[in-house]
Formats: C-alpha cells, structure tokens, sequence
C-alpha cells in the first residue's frame, strides 16, 4: 500500500500530488470492482482496511501533508478527502450491490440445512454408579462421596487390618511417597471404599444407611476383568438389631432392580478381615454356559461382584460404636463387573480406552 502514496513516475521524478492521489484512485475502484459476487464480508472488509482503514492508503496520503511544501498543502488535503468521501460511497454501493444477488453480507443462510450439535453423554461407569446409587436411595440409603488419596489408619487399621496382618497381601497398594513423623509411608491411593465405614460412623450416630461411590487403585496386573483401577460402591447399614437376614435381603433386592429378576444370584462363604461372617456374591456369567475358556468367569459360570458380611465388632469399637449394641452390614462391589454384567462387555479395559465406537453405544 505504501508503494502508490510513494511512487515515482517512470523517469525517476517524484510524482506530483494529484498524480497520487489518481493513482490511490485508481487501484482502489479498481479493486472494488473485482470483489465477485461470490465474496463474502471477509473480502469487503480487507478493501476497506486496505483504502480507507486507520492504515490505509487515503490515510496515508493525508497525513503526508505536513511533508509538502506549504503552497500545495491545502489542494492535497482537499484532493485526499474527497478521495476519501467518494471511496467511501463507492464501498457502500459495491456493498449494496453484492448483498442483493447473495443476501446481506456476513448473515445467516436459513435455508442451508442445519448441522446437529454433539451431543455429549455420560461415561458408562457414571451411568451404572447412578444406577446403583438409585436402586439403593430407593431402599432408604443416604450416597456419600469420600477422599481417594486416603491414610493407612482408615485403609487398613480402621478396617482390622493392622501393619503385622497377613491380609495386607488382599491388597496390592500404591503407597505415596510421603513419610510420617516415625518414617513409615502412612498415605495410599486407596485399596477399596471400605475406609469410608469408619469415616462415616465416626462423624455420624446410628441408624446409618449409607452408600458411597468412588474410585480405588491395586497395583495389579490388568485381564478381562481386573483393572489397576476401578470403582467400588460401598455399601453400609448399622444400627440395633440388624441381621444377616437384612444383608441378604437388601442385596437380592438391590441385583432384582439392577439386574432384573431373571437374573442368577450365588451368595458364598468368603473371608475379609472387616466383616464376620463374610460372603462374596456373583452373577451368572452373560459370556458362557461354563465353558472353561470363557475369558470372564474362567468356566465358573459366575461373575464376583461384590464382598459383603456383618460388619465386625472390632470394626464397630474402632469407630467408637458398643458392639454390644450396634450390629451392621456392609459389602463393596465392582461398578464396571455391574456394568460389564449388565451390557455383556466382555472386557473391563474397554471402559477407560476412550474409543467413541464403545462409548457412544451407551
Ligand atoms: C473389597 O474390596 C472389600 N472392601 C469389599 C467388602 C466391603 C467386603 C464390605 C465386605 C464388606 P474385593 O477385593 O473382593 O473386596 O473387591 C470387591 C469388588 O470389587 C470385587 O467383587 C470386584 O467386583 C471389584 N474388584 C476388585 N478388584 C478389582 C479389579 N482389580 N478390577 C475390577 N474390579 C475389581
């Protein structure tokens, strides 16, 4: 743009000032003219910038005024706001022009046909804790949400399991780097959702009908249906005269609303430090008939989803409860084994890959 305000003639001679003032006309009609129809605001705005903008060519050469002798200040200044006015016009004309073969500049077509927005969902993981979390408020139980960087003192100790017990080995643990005043590491990513019963019963009195969801680390290797992280709901109620009964009932009905009624249920003996007596229950395995390469169930027919029992009275004294008074149960189950159960996902892993053609079946 700078080159017309200081051309030279083809000799070498300083051109006059009505010459450039012709010649920034000129090219500025010039250019107008060429905008096709078919150029959008975009292209009539870089024109305007480029003549009669701030920077522009016109403003350009008023501003070299100052630069001329004092005789031909006023002609010029008169000869480059003219420019000015009559650019300004021609724009306007040329704007008019284009905008009545192709609507106003820069608006909306309405009749293009519409782009759908993306819609986003929720993780399957987060649709199947709601599920749960509903099937129990349903059944009266209160959801609570806990720390997943947790002290030992809550993962272990709280839950009967002190330094010296064989049970540590259940849980492969990722153990943080910080260390306590005696230089033990005493901060885990936690192991499960059970701490969360201990938390609870020492901020709250009984009744408690509680379940808490949330994430747990093992440091353990990945198949079809283990991860090294995963979800857990906790599940716990305490109070005067629970029973095993209660237990029983509430996670047959809890696997009827969630799984449906047709759905097999195996309660079985198992072993947690926590709870006495302890159970697991499992589901019938959607993947096979007890073929033993089943993946899944490895030819039991059955999927774990969670361990349970009455939750044990050195568990009830830690927190401060009389065991002689409250009883309660308690159990933990998988979230992503529920949904795999529910969907027929014939691997845990494909919950945390991020592959839309998964997700965006849920
Ligand atoms: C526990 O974590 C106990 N805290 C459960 C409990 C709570 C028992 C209250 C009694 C009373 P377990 O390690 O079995 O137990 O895990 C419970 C459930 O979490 C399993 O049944 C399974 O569904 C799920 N789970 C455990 N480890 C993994 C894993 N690596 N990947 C995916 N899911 C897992």
């Amino acid at each position: 743009m700078a080159d017309s305000v200081n051309s030279t003639t083809g000799d070498g001679a300083e051109p006059s000032p009505d010459d450039r003032i012709a010649a920034v006309r000129d090219g500025a009609l010039a250019a107008l003219a060429a905008l096709s129809a078919a150029e959008t605001a975009d292209g009539l705005q870089e024109w305007r910038n480029r003549y009669i903008g701030r920077s522009g060519e016109v403003t350009l050469l008023l501003r070299s005024v100052g630069s001329l002798p004092p005789e031909q200040r006023a002609g010029f200044g008169q000869g480059a706001n003219r420019l000015k006015n009559e650019l300004e016009a021609a724009f306007d004309q040329r704007e008019a022009e284009i905008s009545a073969t192709t609507g106003p500049v820069g608006a909306i077509d309405v009749s293009l046909p519409g782009r759908t927005p993306a819609k986003g969902r929720l993780h399957p993981i987060t649709q199947t804790i709601r599920e749960i979390t509903d099937a129990f408020a349903a059944m009266g139980f209160q959801t609570f949400e806990g720390p997943e960087v947790e002290l030992e003192r809550y993962n272990f100790d709280a839950m009967n399991i002190p330094s010296d017990h064989p049970a540590r080995e259940m849980f492969d643990t990722f153990w943080l780097d910080r260390v306590d005043e005696e230089g033990d590491r005493s901060i885990l990513l936690r192991t499960h959702t059970s701490p969360m019963q201990a938390r609870i019963m020492e901020t709250h009195e009984p009744p408690i009908r509680v379940v808490v969801p949330g994430r747990c680390y093992r440091y353990e290797a990945t198949d079809a249906s283990h991860d090294w992280h995963f979800n857990q709901v906790e599940v716990m109620a305490v109070d005067e005269n629970i029973t095993f009964a209660d237990l029983k009932g509430t996670l047959y009905e809890f696997a009827r609303r969630v799984f449906g009624p047709e759905r097999k249920v195996r309660f079985r003996c198992d072993f947690f430090p926590f709870v006495e007596p302890g159970v697991d229950l499992a589901i019938d395995c959607f993947n096979c008939d007890g073929d033993p390469a089943c993946r899944i169930c490895r030819g039991s027919g059955w999927l774990e989803i969670l361990g349970a029992g009455m939750v044990h009275p050195r568990v009830l004294r830690y927190s401060g409860y009389d065991p002689e008074r409250y009883t309660g149960f308690a159990a933990g189950m998988g979230v992503e084994r529920v949904a795999m159960l529910k969907h027929g996902i014939d691997d845990i892993r494909h919950f945390y890959t991020n592959d839309m053609r998964f997700l965006s079946q849920f």
